[in-house]
């Protein structure tokens, strides 16, 4: 990513000077961490004592990441149930493909549901992954209510002794209440089966601070227990991770990089730090 990179490397001193800070702040927020995440992590590095600029740096960003546990919080007893929610075209379908990709290599039989009703396209979508990758997805007839498929997915899940439940729903805007309120009602009728374990908000990373913001609202209608960002690949703008972390404190659960099936995988924060970092 080179982020921070080329900027450490002509920066051989061991203090920064007011105007090596002002370069850094530049690099931050061009990498949309955000202005006022940017303006902590600068008073860190100052007031940071260690004897190079490389670890006052490294340990002000990673003080900015959440301790909270990334990995998915697995079910002791019955499927582990993930939600997958997120605003529209944010990469929630193809996310969910990859997530039941990544649990499938890993020898866990999954169910898709496609809680998305509104468009027979969304269904279609689905599908076609779940053939691509060998996992059965269960879906209603258009228009069906999407609790109801969720409903009925819990308890295959369930009943059928399946490892994960992971449900796609449809893109929606936060600010509609009434879609918010769905969402709601489909963990609801999952909980009257089984537990929701997980509930990804899926945050396109291109979209940057508006992106954030949109999470913020969400997180104030459903219990949102993880984030996956997606579409970071070829993006400059890899601070977004540290934004997304340090303004919402819910924890980076994966990222995605690429439309491929591949392209998903769990956050690993010290890995992202020294990316920024070398
Ligand atoms: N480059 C890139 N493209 C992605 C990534 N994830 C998803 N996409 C693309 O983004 C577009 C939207 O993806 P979907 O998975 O359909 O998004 P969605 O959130 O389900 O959309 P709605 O259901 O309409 O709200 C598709 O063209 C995907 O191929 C990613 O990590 N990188
Ligand atoms: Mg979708």
């Amino acid at each position: 990513m080179d982020l921070f990179g080329s900027f450490l490397r002509k920066f051989s001193k061991s203090k920064a000077s007011i105007e090596d800070l002002e370069e850094f702040r530049q690099i931050l927020i061009s990498s949309d961490i955000g202005v006022k995440i940017c303006d902590e992590i600068i008073d860190l590095v100052k007031r940071e004592r260690s004897d190079t600029v490389l670890s006052a740096i490294t340990s002000a960003l990673k003080s900015k990441l959440t301790t909270s546990l990334r990995s998915i919080n697995l079910s002791s007893d019955g499927p582990t149930v993930i939600l997958i929610v997120g605003v529209n075209g944010t990469g929630k379908t193809t996310s969910a493909a990859k997530l039941a990709n990544y649990f499938t290599k890993a020898g866990k039989r999954v169910l898709l549901v496609a809680a998305d009703t509104f468009r027979a396209a969304a269904v279609d979508q689905l599908q076609t992954w779940g053939q691509r990758i060998g996992v059965e997805v269960l879906s209603g007839s258009n228009d069906s209510d999407p609790a109801a498929i969720a409903f009925d997915g819990a308890k295959r899940a369930r009943d059928e002794g399946f490892d994960f439940l992971i449900v796609d729903t449809a893109g929606r805007l936060h600010t509609k209440s009434n879609l918010m309120d769905e969402l709601a009602k489909i963990q609801r009728v999952i909980e009257k089966v089984t537990p929701v374990n997980e509930i990804l908000f899926v945050l396109d990373g291109t979209t940057g601070q508006n992106g954030i913001k949109q999470a913020k609202t969400f997180a104030t209608s459903v219990n949102l227990t993880g984030i996956m960002v997606t579409k970071l690949d070829g993006s400059t703008k890899g601070g977004i991770a540290i934004a997304t972390e340090a303004a919402l404190q819910i924890p980076l659960k994966f990222v995605g990089s690429g439309e491929a099936l591949e392209d998903l995988v769990p956050f690993d924060a010290d890995g992202y730090i020294s990316e920024l970092l070398t």
